[in-house]
C-alpha cells in the first residue's frame, strides 16, 4: 500500500478526540499507511524571513507530523491576505468583501513555493499526495516544477463560484491552470463541478472527455464531486457520552417552558447569521404565538478576527440580537441568546438534541457539517427538524430537510413555523431518510471514494 501524504493549512493530532471527524478520518488513513501530515504549525515568527520557516518533524503514533512556521509577512499576505481576503470571499460569491490588494499574491506564491521546497525531500517515490483547500491551490504546480512525479489529488472544501465571479480575481487564469497540475480535483457538490466545467469551457476552451476527465491548458485532470460527510459513529458516541447527555438535560431544564431553535457556527459572513436573526424576528412578528415560547440560541465562535469584514459582522449581529431582545423581550423571556464563543466539541451533540429546530442557513457553504451533525444528534423517536439553506452544499444531499432561501426573510419565517408545528410522524419519516443518507455517505466513505479515484486517476 502506498504511503499517504496529506497537506493542509492546519493539522491536528489525530489521536486527540477534540480533533473532530475530518482529522480522525484523515488520521485513520494516515495511520494505516504510516503516513505524513504536512502544514503550517500555527506559529508566526515576528522577525522571520519571508519565504523561510523552520521545519519541525515529530511522530504522533504511526503518523509523522511535519510543520513549518510562517514569518509575520507571509502570514499576513498568504493567510489573512490572499487566502482569506481574496479567495474565501470570492469563492463564496462575495466580491463586495474581497480586498484585491496587489501585494497579497506574492505572499501566497512564496508560501506555496516554500511548502513545496520543504516537502519535496520528505517524499518517497510511490507516495500518494492529498492536498486540501484554497490555501494550497498552486502547491502541485510548484511541486511538479521541482520534479515531483507522484500522484497528487486536491480537495476544495469551499464552493466554486460561477465563471464570471471567478474571473474577478486578477489571477483567475493562473489559479485555474494550477489545478491542472493535479491528477484529481475533488469538489463538494455537482453545482461546484458545473461551475468549474463551465469556467474551463468558456475561458480555456476545455475539452470534456470520458470518465469525468477535463482537458485544458495542455493537461488532463479528473474533476468530480465528493460530498464530505461526518464520522457518524464517532458523533453518535459523543451524543451518548455523559457530557452531551448532561448538556441536553440542562438545556431542557433551563428552557422547560420554551421550544429551542439553535444554530452553531463560526462567526463568518458566509453563514447567513444576520439573515437568520431577521427571519426569527419575522417569525415572532407573523406568528405571535411563539412569543414567550420560542428561544433562539446562536452560538458563533470567534473566527479570523483580524480580517476587517469579520469585526463588521460581529457588530451587525450584536445589534440585531440586541434589537430583537429589546423590542420583543419580557422580564421572564429573552428571545435570543447570542454567545460569541466556541463550545466544547463534546457538548455540541447535547445542544443539537435539545433543540426542536436546527437552523443552518448559510448564504453559501461548501458543505456545512453542522447540518449533518444536527440530524445525527436527534432522538429518532422524537427528532427535531432541520431548516437548511438551499445554498449549502449539503442541500444537494439532505432533501428531506426544510430547504429555505435565507434572503427571503418571510419565507424562512414560514418554514421555521412549519418546523415548529410539524407532526411527529412527519418528523420521524424525514429524520429516518436523512439519517440513512448521512450514514451511507459518511466521512469514511468520502475518504475511500477520493483515494480510490486518486489511485486510478491519470493511470
Ligand atoms: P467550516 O466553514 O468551518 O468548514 P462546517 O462544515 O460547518 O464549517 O464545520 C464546522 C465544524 O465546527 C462542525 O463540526 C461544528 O460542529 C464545529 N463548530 C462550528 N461552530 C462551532 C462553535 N461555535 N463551537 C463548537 N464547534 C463549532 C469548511 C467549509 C464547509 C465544509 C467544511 C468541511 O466552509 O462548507 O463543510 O469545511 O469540508
Amino acid at each position: 500500500m502506498s504511503r499517504l501524504v496529506v497537506i493542509s493549512n492546519r493539522l491536528a493530532d489525530p489521536r486527540k478526540p477534540a480533533a473532530g471527524g475530518l482529522a480522525v478520518a484523515l488520521g485513520d488513513a494516515l495511520s494505516q499507511t504510516g503516513g505524513l501530515w504536512f502544514g503550517w504549525s500555527g506559529n508566526i515568527t515576528e522577525d522571520g524571513t519571508p519565504g523561510e520557516g523552520d521545519l519541525r518533524v515529530r511522530q504522533a503514533g504511526a503518523v509523522t507530523l511535519a510543520t513549518v512556521d510562517l514569518s509575520r509577512e507571509d502570514h499576513d499576505s498568504y493567510y489573512l491576505g490572499y487566502s482569506n481576503s481574496v479567495l474565501w470571499p470570492v469563492f463564496h460569491y462575495r466580491l463586495d468583501l474581497a480586498d484585491f490588494n496587489a501585494s497579497y499574491i506574492a505572499g501566497y506564491r512564496r508560501v506555496n513555493q516554500m511548502y513545496a521546497r520543504k516537502l519535496l525531500p520528505l517524499l518517497k517515490n510511490d507516495d500518494i499526495i492529498w492536498v486540501h483547500d484554497y490555501h494550497l491551490i498552486p502547491l502541485a504546480a510548484e511541486l511538479r516544477a521541482m520534479g515531483c512525479k507522484q500522484r497528487i489529488g486536491f480537495f476544495l472544501h469551499i464552493p466554486v463560484p460561477p465563471p464570471l465571479i471567478m474571473a474577478a480575481i486578477p489571477q483567475h487564469e493562473w489559479l485555474m491552470r494550477s489545478l491542472f497540475a493535479y491528477d484529481l480535483v475533488g469538489l463538494q457538490s455537482e453545482c461546484d463541478v458545473a461551475h468549474f466545467t463551465r469556467y474551463v469551457r468558456n475561458e480555456a476552451s476545455a475539452e470534456e472527455l470520458e470518465d469525468s476527465r477535463v482537458r485544458a491548458f495542455g493537461a488532463t485532470v479528473v474533476v468530480r464531486a465528493f460530498p464530505i460527510g461526518i464520522d457518524v459513529d464517532e458523533f453518535t458516541r459523543l451524543a451518548n457520552a455523559p457530557e452531551a447527555v448532561e448538556t441536553c438535560e440542562r438545556m431542557r431544564e433551563e428552557y422547560s417552558r420554551r421550544r429551542l431553535l439553535m444554530g452553531v457556527d463560526r462567526l463568518d459572513y458566509s453563514k447567513g447569521l444576520p439573515h437568520r436573526v431577521r427571519a426569527y424576528r419575522e417569525l415572532l412578528d407573523r406568528y405571535p404565538e411563539n412569543r414567550k415560547s420560542a428561544t433562539l440560541i446562536m452560538i458563533a465562535s470567534p473566527s479570523r478576527d483580524d480580517v476587517n469584514a469579520y469585526s463588521d459582522l460581529r457588530q451587525e449581529l450584536e445589534g440585531l440580537c440586541g434589537a430583537v431582545n429589546g423590542d420583543y423581550g419580557e422580564l421572564d423571556w429573552m428571545p435570543v441568546r447570542y454567545i460569541h464563543r466556541m463550545v466544547a466539541r463534546k457538548r455540541v451533540p447535547g445542544l443539537c438534541r435539545a433543540a426542536s429546530v436546527g437552523l443552518v442557513t448559510p448564504l453559501r457553504d461548501g458543505m456545512n457539517l453542522v447540518a449533518k451533525e444536527y440530524v445525527v444528534a436527534q432522538d429518532p423517536e422524537d427528532p427535531g427538524v432541520l431548516v437548511l439553506s438551499r445554498f449549502a452544499g449539503a442541500a444537494e444531499q439532505l432533501k428531506e430537510a426544510l430547504l429555505v432561501n435565507p434572503y427571503d426573510t418571510q419565507g424562512m419565517a414560514d418554514s421555521i413555523q412549519q418546523a415548529l408545528q410539524m407532526p411527529l410522524a412527519e418528523r420521524q419519516e424525514r429524520h429516518q431518510k436523512l439519517m440513512a443518507g448521512i450514514r451511507e455517505h459518511d466521512v469514511h466513505w468520502w475518504r475511500r471514494e477520493f483515494l480510490g479515484a486518486l489511485e486510478t486517476a491519470g493511470a
